[in-house]
């Protein structure tokens, strides 16, 4: 599809992606009276709830905190039906707000864009869109998404397999069924774990293939009950309020007591109370030390390795499917909707890749060091390039010719995770080095959206050309992300939080732990000192 033909006009802004990030940042501009447009390769909106529409695919935050809180109207129209929605109903919710806010007349859908140049006489991006050719504008934003390019496995021989292949990443609009199929699937992150249930409820044969077990907290997710919805609205700007200041997104009480200083019996009970709860992060944030100390960490896994011997019939399976590798909530825990339990089922089989890894495909299947495993279909949940895959795909060009990812190459570099010094009016939505994908990206994406806006506005209001992070202040935030990071376990486990997922990409923990709450007072302070730590021209 062609750019629309508006959007060539004088632009001030260009936003790449029309995910959760880029249709907000739209309607933002808008406000302030903007010219802006949105380029998005995908043929509908909705970013990573439009792409990652697997069978079994749902959030992992509760929905009425997964959702936007700009529009007191919104919130109080908008009808959530679950604790944690499933994606058709995340991407009707993003439909409905694009429809709501007019937003669609100036998204052009199916473009992808391939570069960006800085101009410097002009104080102006050239960005090329495929199909569309160049457009230009003041602002670039890169609403990219946090998981948005997906990485395959490195094994050889994927072009000879003669059967179905499907990427959850890449599941697209069409519905597929795997009816007395022979079905693998390679992966057990948050996307495995979520599609291996529902594929063994129609598979004839389902073998899992899987390189490092994931810890399953149990979702218990359920319809929301009538009342909740409406006391959850009745209250809606203090929990908004409260979000915005907590940790990590997601209102909660800290702890107080270390898990090394309390009883076993004490201990347990707190864990079972988080188990319980069925969330991300109760379990994990039942003591202060969990993600900080080996030893307090080792409490939380060995307690969810009992729930695993519970859940699973087969002692040896049970022990095959529990972590040991790296510290609980060091790689981002999955919550379980029948998981576990699938592996009692007399057709799904556990492939450990560690004892025995992937060799190749072959036209019939997979081989692995052990066997041939012959496959109808074979399911691809291997995960993303994440945070920096988006970014680095686009050839991006500022000051002097500078390649964005040449700059990157030892690692992302940027200030605040917003801006990169050599690349004025440059801004990034939930880049690295920002709390991100370590947060609710509901909370990070609006607190992002409104700074840049904000930004852009004081910009015109004080007659300035261009905004670009200082060298010095880069330097000075990469420090504090690194070292901000390596108090806690984080950086140990090879996550794709660490970039470990990808090979060859530089080991640098990519997402900012300092707490939503302080990080947001850190970019307010920086926007009323007058944008400290930015050049403006
Ligand atoms: O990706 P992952 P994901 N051979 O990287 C394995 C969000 N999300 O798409 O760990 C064999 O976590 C890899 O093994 P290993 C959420 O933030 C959210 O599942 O590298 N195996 C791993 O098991 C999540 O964390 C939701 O050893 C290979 C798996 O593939 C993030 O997206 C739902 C391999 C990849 O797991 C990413 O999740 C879905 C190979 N060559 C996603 N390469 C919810 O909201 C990789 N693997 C619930």
């Amino acid at each position: 599809m062609a750019v629309r033909e508006a959007a060539r006009e004088a632009l001030d802004a260009i936003i790449v992606g029309a995910g959760i990030a880029g249709l907000y940042q739209l309607h933002r501009l808008r406000e302030l009276g903007l010219r802006a447009t949105v380029i998005e390769a995908a043929g509908g909106i909705g970013g990573t709830w439009y792409w990652n529409s697997y069978p079994g695919a749902r959030c992992d935050i509760p929905s009425m905190s997964y959702s936007y809180s700009f529009s007191p109207e919104l919130e109080q129209e908008w009808e959530w039906t679950e604790k944690y929605p499933a994606q058709p109903e995340v991407l009707r919710y993003l439909e409905h707000v694009a429809e709501r806010f007019d937003l669609l007349r100036d998204i052009t859908l199916g473009s992808r864009v391939t570069a960006a140049r800085f101009d410097e006489t002009a104080a102006r991006w050239t960005v090329t869109t495929d199909p569309g050719g160049d457009l230009t504008a003041r602002f670039l934003i890169l609403a990219t998404g946090c998981l948005s390019v997906p990485k395959l496995p490195e094994t050889p021989g994927l072009d000879r397999y003669r059967g179905r292949v499907h990427l959850t990443a890449r599941w697209g609009t069409g519905k597929a069924g795997f009816d007395g199929l022979r079905v693998g699937v390679i992966g057990t992150g948050s996307s495995g774990v979520q599609v291996i249930p529902v594929i063994a409820e129609q598979a004839a044969e389902l073998t899992v293939f899987q390189r490092t077990p994931s810890f399953c907290i149990p979702a218990g997710n359920r319809p929301l009950d009538a009342a909740e919805v409406a006391a959850m609205k009745a209250g809606y700007r203090q929990w908004r309020e409260a979000q915005r200041t907590s940790g990590f997104g997601i209102p909660s009480d800290p702890p107080a007591r270390s898990a090394l200083e309390v009883s076993a019996a004490e201990r347990d009970a707190a864990y079972q109370a988080g188990w319980e709860r069925g969330d991300l992060t109760s379990l994990i944030g039942s003591f202060t030390d969990v993600l900080v100390s080996r030893e307090a960490n080792e409490t939380a896994a060995e307690f969810v390795r009992a729930k695993i011997r519970a859940a699973v019939g087969d002692p040896g399976l049970a022990n095959a499917l529990s972590p040991r590798t790296y510290p609980i909530g060091t790689k981002r825990p999955c919550l379980d909707s029948g998981y576990y339990a699938t592996f009692n089922k007399s057709h799904v089989r556990l492939v450990d890749l560690r004892a025995t890894p992937l060799q190749e495909f072959t036209p019939a299947g997979v081989r692995t060091t052990q066997r041939e495993h012959e496959l109808d279909a074979i399911v691809l949940a291997t995960g993303f390039d994440a945070l920096t895959g988006a970014i680095a795909a686009i050839d991006i060009r500022g000051r002097d010719g500078a390649v964005l990812a040449d700059a990157w190459r030892d690692g992302p570099r940027n200030y605040l995770g917003l801006a990169v010094a050599g690349f004025p009016n440059l801004f990034t939505v939930t880049g690295p080095l920002s709390p991100s994908v370590l947060s609710n990206m509901m909370v990070s994406i609006e607190q992002h959206v409104e700074w840049i806006a904000g930004c852009i506005a004081a910009m015109a209001a004080a007659g300035h050309r261009t905004i670009e992070a200082t060298g010095r202040a880069q330097d000075n935030w990469v420090r504090h992300v690194a070292m901000v990071g390596a108090v806690t376990l984080f950086p140990s486990a090879d996550s794709w939080y660490t970039g470990a997922n990808v090979p060859g990409k530089p080991r640098v923990f990519l997402p900012y732990l300092g707490g939503v709450g302080e990080y947001r007072r850190a970019c307010d302070r920086v926007a009323a000192r007058g944008y400290q730590g930015f050049a403006l021209a």
